[in-house]
């Protein structure tokens, strides 16, 4: 009998760390194997039997020991398995991007030539081809999660095969609080050593959740990263011996993570709609919601890969094509589904949209309409041919296995996820990233800190400079529309409160001053994909700090919009650490919109925000800036 391609992986593993036995799967588990192989193709099916919750992965560490353990030797042995295998980690992660080639057998179509993988991106298919996609790592990383578990001396299989039973992978959220003095990127993530206790006792290994080291790095098709061995964040130069500096990204997200959850709470109170909440080129042609679910995970991409300089490439993450092989890339697409999954509660009659495909993937042509009936190549729903689709993902959990602790622990309707929206990502939250708490289960949580009362919730900052006479909260934000593919290469347009201190692009994301950072994730040579990518940014917050601070006298439209003029500012960071002038970009525009944000009635709802107005007067005439109100129709 032909060995499974796990049991191969696993063989690699050890030869790495010190797995000592090898446990051959079942006879089931190898049939299963083999018939995949047979009929040739991988299958997306996720995970049956139970539903489990996909924790936080500080969650997972700090009250699952047996569960991270496995998580880290899989993630491990998972990286280790051939680049050859069909389902080893390689291959899965290159679907998205590079190398340049078929997965399951799902050719290109006739004019994709230029594409680098199958990943839809400026797409209504953004949300449900990532949620296969996640389903399809998640099922592979079990298998392997079981392997590992199987592998322990009998007098311990019990505890790994039980912590395995109720795993899943875990996410990442980026934009709520963390723990006091811990940081917004887990160290958990950001170390490149790990200790846990493997089948043969304590040992340390390379972080798997910090780098993936690469067999043979040659088919990344890109400049410098068929040189590169390890994926890489922040890189320290474009040789194959370059490092990681993992403290760049660790102050980047410390930096940004207020206004990614400021983005997130805007995201989920105005956006109702799937085309314009799925993706960043349709937020590009409505103002009340111009960012997107796409958008804000944009800015988590380019922030983990970091920015690169003038000699200095950006890091795995930074590209697109290269994305999926950084482990980051998994937690943190498995926070954006476990956003998706939340915005759905909000909006459950709003589900699936149209849009012509404004460039190639692998298999879909520039222009083709994309519907929620359009097929998420390559992930195969059966054995028939035929593919899953953005209609049939719908429901996660009954279809691929897993949920998330906000709907485990709730009854998941509107109001019980708006609960948690509002305790996470709200104006006044205090819950922190994966406190989300569930009541049973067959290996105790550790207790979450005190949730805040409802009252200090929904009362934030009613008092009299900070809200109108109704008691709405006054809101500004600046709306961003930026050709995405303009500056060959991926970069950022970043808002300040006050000239940033210094004029050093790649400083810019941790300055004093800055309110926000929008990430455009780009490719080079891609000109001729080119479409206006929508972002938005709310300046409330900095603009409440400057009511503290004495520097502004209140909220109102007649005090903010003489502040915003003389203090609101904005630079472009070229890929290449540069500078570059906002006016020179064709169709890049900065407009400044108000609003007002009426407070829920209760912790179980959303704030809902009146009409969008246009405050031209404070980006006129200024490099970018809107000068017009012509771009800005309000769409309340
Ligand atoms: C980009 O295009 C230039 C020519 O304009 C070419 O030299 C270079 O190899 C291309 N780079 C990639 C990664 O395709
Ligand atoms: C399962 O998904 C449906 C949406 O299709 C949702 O209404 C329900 O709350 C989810 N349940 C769990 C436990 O995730
Ligand atoms: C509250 O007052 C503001 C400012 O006058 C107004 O724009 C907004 O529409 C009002 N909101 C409600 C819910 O009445
Ligand atoms: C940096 O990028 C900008 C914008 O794409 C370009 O104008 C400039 O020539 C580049 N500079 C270098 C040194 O590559
Ligand atoms: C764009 O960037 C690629 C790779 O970094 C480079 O090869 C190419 O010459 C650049 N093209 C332009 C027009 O600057
Ligand atoms: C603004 O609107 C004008 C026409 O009304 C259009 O030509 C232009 O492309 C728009 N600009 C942006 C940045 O969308
Ligand atoms: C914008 O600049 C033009 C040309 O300098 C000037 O005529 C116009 O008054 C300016 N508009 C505003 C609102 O400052
Ligand atoms: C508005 O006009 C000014 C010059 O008066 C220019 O610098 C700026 O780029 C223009 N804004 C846009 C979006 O074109
Ligand atoms: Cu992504």
């Amino acid at each position: 009998m032909k060995v499974p391609s796990l049991a191969l992986g696993l063989l690699a593993a050890n030869l790495v760390s010190a797995l000592p036995t090898i446990t051959i799967p079942s006879l089931e588990e190898a049939a299963a194997e083999i018939e995949k192989r047979q009929s040739g193709v991988v299958t997306t099916n996720g995970i049956s039997g139970t539903i489990w919750p996909r924790l936080e992965v500080r969650q997972m560490f700090n009250t699952r020991p047996n569960q991270w353990t496995l998580l880290i030797l899989a993630m491990q042995a998972f990286q280790a398995q051939p680049q050859s295998s069909a389902t080893s980690y390689y291959q899965i992660a290159g679907i998205h991007g590079v190398p340049r080639q078929n997965y399951n057998g799902v050719g290109q179509c006739s004019t994709c030539s230029d594409a680098d993988g199958y990943c839809t991106h400026d797409s209504v298919l953004f949300p449900g081809w990532h949620r296969a996609y996640m389903a399809l790592f998640e099922q592979q990383f079990m298998s392997v999660v079981n392997q590992i578990a199987a592998s322990y001396p009998a007098s311990q299989q019990p505890a790994m095969k039980g912590a395995a039973s109720f795993m899943r992978f875990p996410y990442w959220d980026w934009a709520a609080h963390p723990a006091p003095n811990l940081p917004t990127f887990p160290n958990i993530v950001s170390q490149k050593y790990v200790t846990v206790n493997g089948p043969s006792g304590s040992t340390t290994i390379i972080n798997p959740l910090f780098r993936h080291d690469f067999a043979d790095p040659s088919q990344m098709y890109y400049s410098p990263f068929v040189n590169w061995q390890v994926t890489l964040r922040y890189p320290n130069s474009d040789s194959n011996t370059a490092s990681s500096v993992e403290s760049s990204a660790t102050s980047a997200f410390e930096s940004i993570r207020p206004s990614m959850q400021d983005q997130l709470y805007q995201l989920f109170s105005t956006c109702s709609d799937f085309l314009h909440f799925s993706n960043d080129d349709a937020g590009s042609s409505t103002t009340s919601c111009s960012n997107s679910l796409e958008g804000i995970h944009n800015t988590i991409h380019t922030t983990a890969g970091g920015p690169g300089t003038s000699t200095i490439s950006g890091g795995h993450m930074t590209y697109l094509a290269t994305a999926a092989f950084d482990p980051v890339f998994w937690l943190h697409h498995c926070n954006v589904d476990r956003l998706f999954a939340m915005w759905q509660s909000q909006y459950p009659n709003s589900y699936g949209a149209s849009q012509d495909a404004p460039h190639d993937s692998w298999t879909i042509a520039s222009g083709s309409t994309q519907d929620a009936n359009s097929p998420l190549a390559p992930f195969y729903k059966d054995t028939n041919g035929n593919f899953w689709t953005t209609n049939q993902v719908q429901n996660w959990n009954t279809t691929f296995g897993y949920t998330y602790p906000e709907f485990y622990d709730s009854d998941g309707s509107k109001g019980a996820i708006a609960s948690y929206i509002n305790k996470l990502y709200g104006p006044s939250a205090t819950a922190t990233a994966g406190s989300s708490k569930r009541t049973a289960g067959p290996e105790p949580i550790a207790a979450a800190a005190p949730e805040p009362t409802s009252a200090a919730l929904l009362q934030p900052r009613a008092d009299a400079p900070l809200a109108a006479a109704n008691g709405s909260l006054f809101q500004y934000v600046a709306n961003i529309q930026t050709p995405r593919y303009a500056l060959n290469g991926s970069y950022y347009v970043f808002l300040f409160n006050g000239n940033p201190a210094t004029e050093t692009p790649t400083e810019w994301i941790t300055d004093a001053h800055l309110i926000g950072p929008m990430g455009v994730l780009s490719q080079a040579n891609r000109t001729g994909h080119d479409l206006i990518a929508g972002g938005s940014i709310p300046l409330t917050r900095s603009m409440t700090a400057a009511v503290a601070a004495g520097a502004l006298s209140a909220l109102t439209e007649e005090a903010a919009v003489p502040y915003l003029k003389d203090n609101l500012k904005w630079r472009v960071a070229g890929p290449n650490g540069t500078e570059v002038d906002p006016g020179s970009i064709n169709g890049f525009e900065i407009a400044v919109f108000a609003s007002t944000a009426a407070p829920p009635p209760d912790e179980y709802s959303l704030p809902e925000w009146s009409a969008f107005i246009p405050l031209v007067e404070i980006t006129v005439n200024k490099s970018g800036g809107a000068n017009t109100t012509a771009n800005a129709t309000a769409v309340a």
